[in-house]
């Protein structure tokens, strides 16, 4: 493992070109480019790619597909975007497309041009490049750290029956997730009759069995407890001493519409949930629940009431707050640039884009969540088996793309927890 992680932006294998094709790029009748000259455009975005992920150019060794879908004419602008999908030791699958974006109305008059409303694409392709493992100049991606929230405030036994509750049930759900791979547990509390409470004593029970059933994982309490809590009664859990106190506890930083509720989070809430987290000498995880909330980071780093290393939790898919996709993934952790390098983040999709969502971190070096919290569903219509199939399935998806999982003791070095409690 890499002891100097590499800034979270850096960790993004995708890059975009975006040019004119000039009168000396027309080869063919009616000013029409060649298709090779798409593929010439492809070559540049892999060796950007290379260059980013490896510090190499390296070499592309094959296409496995290439589609040519409309004319490019001279005059049109083409935007070439492309990621790399999969890692092998060596190989890097990559993905292409090339889109244009303008195009030349030479039927209206020679210098007549359209930007087109929608993208129209002209060229796809999939292909492999490889950089031998003496270039490889950067540190490897880090190992994966999965995080199971393996039961949440609001989803409902009714909703699925494998949701636990007691701390008996919080405990073997716990030692499930770790042995599938995860290596941190975000947790609430629930009644027995499964109301959701942060009672300190339900905490300190459910807290005290994963102990003894899943040593080692690092535990995460909510400070988000459920819509309309007091702060107070939210932040129990972070006075917990001993044997049962959390490593990590959730700091959510800013207010959110939450299906037909408001989560309030008022900055001055914020501030004093921030240093109850501190004063208890335990790791902040931010909850980002939409792109301002980076803002909020950033003002709460200058006040001095945050430090780094900092950890963010992504968290798509709430009604309400930021929807669940690619791009708005890409568009946060693009908005991490001016974070400190040591930043890592982390995305919790909710629904039914999780998997797909951590799959996207999977590929892209972030880390994820999964678990009955944010997502009841293994497959379409098919309810989670609790939260362990979740995490199964997500880190099979790693692997795929060449992600190793975090062990909890890895985990804490990547996120910079030093002590593990009762260690
Ligand atoms: N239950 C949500 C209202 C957290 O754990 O910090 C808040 C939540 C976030 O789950
Ligand atoms: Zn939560």
């Amino acid at each position: 493992m890499s002891a100097t992680p590499r800034h979270p932006i850096e960790l993004l294998p995708r890059a975009t070109l975006r040019l004119r094709m000039g009168a000396h790029d027309a080869h063919y009748g009616g000013n029409l480019v060649d298709g090779a000259r798409m593929l010439a455009l492809f070559g540049d975005v892999a060796t950007e790619l290379l260059i980013r992920c490896d510090g190499d150019e390296g070499l592309f060794r094959a296409y496995d597909s290439v589609e040519f879908l409309a004319p490019v004419r001279a005059g049109d602008y083409i935007e070439v975007v492309g990621e790399i999908v999969k890692m092998g030791a060596t190989s890097r699958t990559m993905r292409f497309e090339a889109r244009k974006v303008i195009s030349a109305r030479g039927d209206l008059g020679p210098s007549a041009a359209d930007a087109l409303a929608e993208p129209v694409v002209v060229c796809r392709a999939s292909g492999t490049c490889v950089t031998p493992k003496a270039e490889q100049r950067l540190a490897a991606r880090p190992p994966l750290i999965v995080t199971a929230a393996i039961v949440g405030a609001e989803t409902t036994r009714a909703q699925n029956p494998h949701l636990p509750h007691t701390a008996a049930e919080l405990g073997a759900e716990a030692a499930r997730c770790l042995a599938a791979g995860a290596s941190i547990v975000h947790l609430h509390a629930r009644e027995d009759d499964g109301r959701p409470s942060q009672s300190r004593e339900l905490f300190r029970a459910a807290i005290a069995e994963i102990r003894r059933l899943a040593p080692g994982l690092i535990v995460q309490t909510s400070t988000g407890g459920a819509v309309g809590m007091s702060i107070d009664e939210r932040t129990q859990p972070l006075t917990l001493d001993g044997d049962v106190r959390p490593e990590m506890a959730t700091l959510n930083v800013g207010s959110i519409n939450f299906g037909d509720d408001v989560f309030v989070n008022a900055p001055r809430d914020v501030v004093e949930v921030a240093r109850r987290i501190r004063a208890a000498g335990i790791m902040a995880e931010l909850e980002i629940y939409d792109l301002g909330h980076l803002d909020i980071v950033r003002a709460l780093l200058a006040k001095g009431e945050l430090a780094p290393p900092l950890h963010l939790q992504f968290v798509l898919g709430v009604r309400g707050a930021l929807a669940a996709s690619e791009a708005n993934l890409g568009a946060l952790v693009a908005a991490t640039r001016d974070l400190p390098a040591s930043t890592t983040w982390a995305v919790a999709g909710v629904g039914r884009h999780q998997l797909a969502l951590a799959e996207c971190a999977a590929r892209w070096g972030g880390h994820a969540r999964v678990g009955l919290e944010d997502n009841i569903y293994l497959d379409k219509g098919v309810l989670a088996e609790g939260s362990a199939p979740l995490v199964a399935r997500i880190v099979a998806a790693a692997g795929a793309v060449g992600r190793k999982v975090a062990t909890p003791a890895e985990a804490r070095v990547l996120l910079g927890l030093t002590v593990e409690p009762g260690a």
